[in-house]
């Protein structure tokens, strides 16, 4: 028992690296994986959108709720943009721009995770603020490198 549990954690050990490049079987799967977190991040972000906008009341713990699924998602769909994967609604300047792609990236990870500060605080002012900032985080990519 005691052999296997080390086993087992030299096995995690080694693959621990691997976890952060994520294993997509065709290009195909990398293209839904990215579109699908694309789908719901929006879907999450919208529905903080419509608080910022007045249109619904604000309710600090559906912000916050909201904004941590934002926050978690953010860190995935840049794995899923591996070389070898263009298509869908990705323009080729991607792969040809890979530091630029990668720094609005980052970009867009840093404003998402100041929103989700901003929703744990309640702080509706700092919500709006940073929800503006992040909103042009993803503009900046899409004028870029989307697909009209
Ligand atoms: C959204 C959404 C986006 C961003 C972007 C901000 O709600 O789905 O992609 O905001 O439109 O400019």
């Amino acid at each position: 028992m005691k052999k296997q549990v080390m086993i087992s954690a030299v096995i995690a050990g080694l693959l621990s690296p691997l976890a952060a490049q994520a294993q997509f079987a065709k290009a195909e799967d990398a293209v839904k994986y990215r579109s699908a977190t694309f789908v719901v991040m929006a879907a999450h972000f919208s529905r903080i959108g419509a608080v910022v906008k007045g249109e619904k009341p604000f309710n600090k713990d559906e912000v916050a709720a909201n904004a941590a699924v934002v926050a978690s998602l953010a860190h995935l769909p840049w794995q899923a943009f591996g070389p070898g994967t263009e298509g869908g609604k990705a323009l080729p300047e991607i792969w040809k721009e890979a530091d630029k792609f990668k720094a609005g990236a980052d970009k867009m990870e840093k404003a998402i995770a100041e929103l989700n500060t901003a929703a744990k605080s309640g702080n509706l002012d700092a919500i709006k603020k940073t929800f503006g900032a992040a909103g042009q985080t993803c503009k900046a990519c899409h004028d870029n490198y989307r697909k009209k």
